[in-house]
């Protein structure tokens, strides 16, 4: 697909990305949830009839979950809480996917740490 195609040239260069625009809104999104740390938007490509992006609203170093710290661990830990928060506001907590790609080989074109949380139909397994 396309989005393959671009992911696979997108790199980590640890510079800006599109998703500090978003927080700091100079660029509009759909948010479906907000707290000090996190923030929650539609993505703008859906797989799904729910597909909602979650970011760490400072990125920290954190371009892909493999340059995770130990430091790391705490917004790690409200990055999975939030997409529980996430699902049920959706009416989808009793079936939905949170999805991390790392990296080109996993499609990963945007390098500020997100979760993916997919769901709203019956979704497929293994993934591609
Ligand atoms: P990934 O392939 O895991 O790096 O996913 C990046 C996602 O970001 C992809 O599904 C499309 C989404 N995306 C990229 N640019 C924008 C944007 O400007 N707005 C929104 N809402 N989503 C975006």
């Amino acid at each position: 697909s396309n989005e393959e195609a671009a992911a696979k040239t997108a790199v980590d260069t640890g510079g800006p990305t599109i998703f500090d625009k978003i927080i700091a809104k100079e660029i509009p999104s759909d948010i479906v949830y907000e707290d000090d740390k996190v923030l929650a938007f539609r993505d703008i490509n859906p797989q799904a009839p729910v597909h909602i992006l979650i970011i760490p609203k400072l990125r920290d170093g954190l371009t892909q979950l493999s340059k995770a710290e130990a430091r790391h661990g705490e917004i790690l830990g409200q990055l999975l809480y939030a997409s529980k928060i996430v699902a049920e506001k959706e009416g989808i907590a009793e079936g939905f996917r949170v999805v991390i790609n790392n990296g080109p080989d996993a499609c990963q074109s945007v390098y500020h740490l997100h979760l993916h949380v997919i769901g709203g139909r019956q979704l497929k397994w293994p993934p591609g």
